[in-house]
C-alpha cells in the first residue's frame, strides 16, 4: 500500500503532465534500494568514519593501495547489485519526455544499466568504471571498464578453511583501521571458500605495494585511478556546459526532482535553486524530511518521504 496521499499524488502528476522541462538531481539513495550504502546518515559509508579522507586527490596521493581497494570493492558490489524499480521508473522517465536531464551524482553505472538514456544522463561525478592515467604526461582514460578486479592484487579475499580468530589482524593495521569505518555493508564473513568482507573491520586487508596497482597501458608507467570526481576537483567541464546549456535554453523550468540526495555537496546540490530561479516546481522523494537542501521547502514544493524505489515508480507511472 502506498503511503503517499492521494490528493498530493494527484496533483504532482498533474503538473508532472503538463511539464515541458524537466531536471532529475539524483543521488546515493536512489540507489538504496538496490543494496549500495549512502554516503552520509545510517548504515552511510562516511557517518562513522570520515570517509572525505578516502575521497580526495590526497589521500590517493599518501596511500593509492587503500583508497584502490576502497574503490575495487565498491566497484565489485556495485557489479553485483541489480537496478531497482526507481532507476528504471527514471529512465522510462527520460525516454518519455523530451526536454528532460538527469542530473546524477551516482557513479555506480545503476541508471545506465537501467535503461537510461545516454544523451540525457549527466553524470556529475564521474564513474566507478572510467579510470584515467594520473601521469602527467599521459592523457590515457577509459570508460566502461567492467573488470572485476581491476587487478589480481585487490581481489577479494576469501575466507580460509580455518578462519582467523577476529581481531588477530597481523599486519596493514592502519589500511585496516581506516577501511573499518569507511566500508559498511553487506557480504559473507569468515566463511571458508567464501568472499570476506572487507567492508566489516574485523577483516584484514592487505597493505598494497604500489607495483601491484592498476597501471596505464599506453604509458606503461603511470598509475591509474579511479574516474570519479573527489574532493577539490572540478567537474567535467563538458557536463556542466551541457547543464548550463539545457538551463540557459529552458525559457521556464516547470520541475526539478530531488531523488535521494542530502543536497550537501556543491556544484550538484545547487542545481535545485538554479532550478527553482527559473520558475522550477521542486519534488523531493527522500527517507529523511531533513533533507531538502539549503534552502528548504518553498510554496508549491513538495515532498514525498520514504524509499526512493518504492515511491519513485508509483509518482512516476
Ligand atoms: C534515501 C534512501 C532511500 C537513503 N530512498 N532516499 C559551495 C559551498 C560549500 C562548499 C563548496 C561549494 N562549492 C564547492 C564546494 C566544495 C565541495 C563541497 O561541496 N563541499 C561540501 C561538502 C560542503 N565540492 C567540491 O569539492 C566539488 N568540486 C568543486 O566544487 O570544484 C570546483 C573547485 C575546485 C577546487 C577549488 C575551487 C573550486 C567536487 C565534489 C565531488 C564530490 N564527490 C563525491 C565522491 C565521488 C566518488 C565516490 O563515489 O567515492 O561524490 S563526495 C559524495 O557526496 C559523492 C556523492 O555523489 C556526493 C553526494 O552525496 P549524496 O549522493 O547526496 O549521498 P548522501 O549519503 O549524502 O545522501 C543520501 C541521501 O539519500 C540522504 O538524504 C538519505 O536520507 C537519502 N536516502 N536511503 C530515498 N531508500
Amino acid at each position: 500500500a502506498s503511503s503517499i496521499k492521494s490528493a498530493d499524488l494527484e496533483s504532482f502528476q498533474n503538473h508532472l503532465r503538463y511539464s515541458d522541462r524537466v531536471l532529475a538531481l539524483c543521488g546515493a539513495g536512489l540507489s538504496a534500494a538496490s543494496g549500495l550504502p549512502t554516503f552520509r546518515g545510517a548504515g552511510g559509508l562516511w557517518r562513522s568514519y570520515d570517509a572525505v579522507s578516502l575521497a580526495t586527490p590526497e589521500a590517493f596521493a599518501e596511500d593509492p593501495g587503500l583508497v584502490w581497494q576502497f574503490y575495487s570493492y565498491r566497484r565489485h558490489m556495485a557489479l553485483q547489485a541489480q537496478p531497482n524499480p526507481a532507476h528504471y521508473a527514471l529512465a522510462e522517465l527520460a525516454r518519455r519526455k523530451r526536454g528532460f536531464l538527469t542530473l546524477s551524482q551516482n557513479v555506480d553505472g545503476l541508471s545506465q544499466r537501467a535503461g537510461h538514456p545516454a544523451s540525457k544522463l549527466c553524470l556529475l561525478h564521474g564513474s566507478l568504471f572510467d579510470v584515467k592515467c594520473t601521469a602527467f604526461y599521459c592523457k590515457h582514460a577509459e570508460s566502461n571498464n567492467f573488470t572485476d578486479p581491476i587487478a589480481p592484487a585487490l581481489a577479494i579475499p576469501k575466507g580460509g578453511p580455518s578462519p582467523a580468530p577476529l581481531g588477530t589482524a597481523t599486519s596493514g593495521a592502519g589500511a585496516t583501521d581506516s577501511l573499518q569505518h569507511a566500508m559498511h555493508g553487506a557480504g559473507s564473513k569468515h566463511q571458508s571458500g567464501k568472499e570476506l568482507d572487507i567492508s566489516d573491520d574485523r577483516v584484514e586487508i592487505p597493505e598494497l605495494d604500489t607495483k601491484d596497482l592498476p597501471h596505464c597501458p599506453e604509458c606503461g608507467s603511470g598509475l591509474l585511478r579511479p574516474g570519479v570526481v573527489w574532493f577539490g576537483e572540478m567537474l567535467p567541464e563538458k557536463i556542466i556546459e551541457e547543464i548550463d546549456d539545457f538551463i540557459e535554453e529552458s525559457k521556464k523550468i516547470d520541475l526539478i526532482l530531488v531523488i535521494g540526495t542530502s543536497a550537501k555537496v556543491y556544484p550538484a546540490a545547487g542545481y535545485i535553486e538554479k532550478a527553482r530561479a527559473k520558475g522550477a516546481r521542486v519534488a523531493v522523494i527522500n527517507m529523511d524530511r531533513a533533507d531538502t537542501g539549503r534552502g528548504g521547502l518553498k510554496k508549491g514544493d513538495c515532498f514525498f518521504e520514504g524509499d526512493a524505489g518504492a515511491i519513485l515508480p508509483e509518482l512516476l507511472k
